[in-house]
């Protein structure tokens, strides 16, 4: 946090209840009884030394002395990147049930989270990205043509732009943290004051390599912030399934990591935490853990149908916090914007949409011979051969 702003208070107490439901925890609860002898008590955690960050609450009110102080110009622009993720989220979902897409994970609800873990990024900064962080990727530069590519199955659409300093993502879950913690060392090693954003699930951090990640990061202090964006799921399972403690964020400090918990649907918690989490990394200071509480309001991708395991009364209390609503309410009272131009705002976004799928439509052609191209910059032997092979037969079948 930065020693300038306020410290918000008793804000744990808020966040331990959006996963519960959205009632504030009971203070004047008594404590649990004292665990047996030679059992763990989960509870004897205290997840109220976890600092929890809100700044914009559900009504779209900013608490006295926590206004941010960001530039109308910066929030106007934070507020157009998750209305366009938000219409780039809703064109790819009926593109992919019309035919035109392999699969899609969708986004929706998830946009503060998602454009303010990248806001304070510049273009020397990297982005290890999960494949949920679409909007985040058109943040950094990637055009929506390619991500429309990329889940059609076009190779091209798979590498990052080549002004972007992004990894591609990865499906295999939590793959992509040792990398970007590798070159946050190397970041280091090399004296350059730059840092990297990582973006991982719930479910992915109980993959041991993100355990493994955190600790080379910290020992290291390599200038990483770890992104967990918790929403609530791993597919079908749910949070209470995957542990036993309140907060992820703990996790980070058993590691010796800053670790904060945000209320991931207000925009404004993230930017100010992502923002202070990238200028400690680039004062040396180390990395951050920063656990996004969020929630999984769709599907969790084209192929699922959350509605064999969840109920709608798992959802409800999430419709009441859309990230983008409440921005917009507290843009209105500062005179920012109304409705007149959050109707603009939302025209003109599905208007480029549109633009890029007819330029998708237009450009994408399948290139079989590609496939090998993108995994190593020197192929091993074995590949070549299967390349070889793969060829031949491309050949055979007279395909280019
Ligand atoms: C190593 C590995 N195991 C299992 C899977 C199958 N899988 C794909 S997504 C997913 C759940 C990931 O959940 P989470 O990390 O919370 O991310 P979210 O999808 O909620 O954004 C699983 C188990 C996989 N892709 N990779
Ligand atoms: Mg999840």
């Amino acid at each position: 946090m930065h020693p300038d702003r306020p410290t918000p208070t008793d804000q744990a107490a808020k966040h331990a209840a959006l996963h519960s439901g959205g009632v504030p925890a009971d203070r004047s609860t008594p404590a649990d009884p004292p665990p047996a002898p030679g059992t763990f008590n989960t509870r004897a955690i205290d997840p109220g030394r976890i600092e929890c960050l809100q700044i914009l609450n559900e009504r779209g009110q900013v608490e006295q002395g926590m206004e941010p102080d960001f530039t109308p110009e910066q929030l106007l622009e934070v507020h157009r990147a998750m209305v366009l993720s938000r219409a780039f989220d809703s064109r790819m979902l009926t593109m992919q049930r019309q035919g035109e897409m392999g699969t899609f994970a969708p986004n929706i609800g998830q946009e503060a989270c998602m454009i303010g873990q990248v806001w304070p990024l510049t273009k020397e900064d990297w982005f290890a990205p999960s494949y949920r962080s679409f909007g985040a990727q058109i943040w950094r530069g990637w055009s929506m043509e390619r991500l429309m590519k990329l889940w059609a199955g076009y190779h091209e659409g798979f590498a990052p732009p080549p002004d972007v300093n992004d990894y591609p993502f990865s499906i295999v879950i939590g793959s992509q943290v040792p990398p970007a913690v590798g070159t946050a060392m190397a970041m280091r090693r090399r004296n350059e004051a730059n840092c990297v954003v990582v973006n991982f699930g719930d479910g992915a951090f109980s993959q041991g390599a993100v355990a493994e990640s955190l600790n080379f990061a910290a020992v290291d202090k390599a200038p990483v912030i770890f992104v967990c964006e918790n929403n609530g799921w791993a597919i079908s399972t749910p949070m209470a399934k995957q542990t036993r403690v309140d907060s992820l964020a703990i996790r980070g400090m058993g590691y010796g990591v800053p670790s904060i918990r945000v209320d991931g649907n207000d925009i404004l918690a993230m930017m100010v935490a992502t923002r202070d989490a990238c200028a400690r990394a680039r004062r040396g200071e180390g990395p951050t853990l920063i656990e996004s509480v969020t929630f999984r309001m769709s599907l969790h991708t084209t192929a699922d149908d959350p509605t064999v395991y969840r109920d709608d009364a798992d959802v409800t209390p999430w419709k009441g916090r859309c990230p983008i609503k409440r921005f917009e309410t507290w843009l209105a009272g500062r005179g920012l914007l109304d409705a007149d131009a959050c109707a603009r705002v939302k025209t003109e976004c599905e208007t480029q949409v549109l633009a890029a799928r007819d330029a998708f439509r237009n450009s994408a052609s399948a290139k079989p011979r590609e496939i090998f191209d993108y995994l190593y910059v020197d192929t091993p032997d074995v590949l070549d051969r299967q390349k070889a092979e793969y060829f031949k037969r491309l050949d055979r079948k007279g395909v280019e």
